[in-house]
């Protein structure tokens, strides 16, 4: 092996493909920038978009960029589905195309591409899901209006004492799973279409005994672009939070212990 090449490996400490799902609804300002910086990372890593049908045309800039580059790939669907189904959908293509890792961020900076390999060497090194998370030492949000940050610490800070989760951002989206988190949680029976998903991901990740690993990052409110969280969304997530809570009831984890004990037997 030459010094270049060798010196190259050693920036790449994940074994395999990368498949990197940006799910997008109306941001045709930031897709391509997003794939160039994407496709710019060392390791050829793949990118996935899964447009829902955007009125502003950022399907169209999809295909055009999935033309021009092997290494991105794009789904479309009829019309807003809600981010949870995206994420499903996308998480069902790359466990059939058997990547390694699938990472997943937003389309509008407010996670960097150049944290991205930062999350897979973590991945690398035994996590089983890595979460780019704001609010672990070094952590940091930029630019976001004092509402969404209290909305999205609340909903932390319940996520952490009502289902006892250990990770300090549960509602990130710039994450990496290894494959076989997708592989292992049953994706079918999610009930979260929209941005609880993430919770609902994080609680039965969590859940299946799987390692959880956080690294600080500062998220970057978006400069260009809509944002697409609502009321609905904040009243979903508290939803899914007291529904998971159901499962961490005493008799539900005796009952979990019975089957499991049934099962074994
Ligand atoms: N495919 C798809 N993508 C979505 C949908 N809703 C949101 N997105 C995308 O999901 C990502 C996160 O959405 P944002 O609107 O940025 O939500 P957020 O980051 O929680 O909120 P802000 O901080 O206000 O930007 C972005 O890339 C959106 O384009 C949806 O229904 N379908
Ligand atoms: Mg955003």
């Amino acid at each position: 092996m030459k010094d270049d090449e060798k010196q190259f490996n050693r920036e790449i400490p994940w074994d395999g493909q990368v498949l990197t799902v940006v799910p997008t609804y109306n941001e045709s300002e930031n897709l391509e920038r997003l794939v160039t910086r994407l496709r710019q990372l060392p390791g050829d890593i793949h990118v996935l978009i899964v447009d829902d049908g955007s009125p502003d045309g950022t399907g169209a800039i999809a295909d055009l960029l999935a033309a021009a580059d092997p290494g991105v790939h794009v789904l479309h669907r009829s019309g807003k589905l809600g981010l949870g189904t995206a994420y499903k959908t996308a998480f069902a293509y790359g466990s059939q195309q058997g990547y390694p890792y699938i990472c997943t961020m937003d389309a509008d900076f407010s996670h960097s591409p150049e944290s991205l390999p930062e999350l897979l060497a973590s991945a690398a090194a035994g996590c089983d899901l890595v979460i780019g998370s704001r609010y672990v030492p070094g952590g940091a949000v930029v630019g976001s209006p004092p509402l969404r940050q209290f909305i999205s610490y609340t909903a932390n800070a319940l996520a952490h004492r009502v289902l006892g989760l250990s990770a300090r951002d549960c509602t990130a989206g710039f994450r990496c799973y290894r494959l076989q988190v997708l592989r292992t949680v049953d994706l079918e029976a999610i009930f979260s279409s929209g941005y609880s998903f993430l919770i609902e991901m994080a609680f039965w990740v969590e859940r299946a005994g799987f390692r959880i690993g956080e690294i600080p990052i500062t998220f970057v409110n978006r400069t260009e672009g809509a944002s697409k969280i609502n009321k609905r969304e904040i009243y979903k997530a508290m939803y899914t939070i007291l529904r998971l809570r159901t499962h961490s009831l005493p008799w539900e984890r005796i009952l979990s212990f019975w089957k499991r004990h049934r099962q074994r037997s």
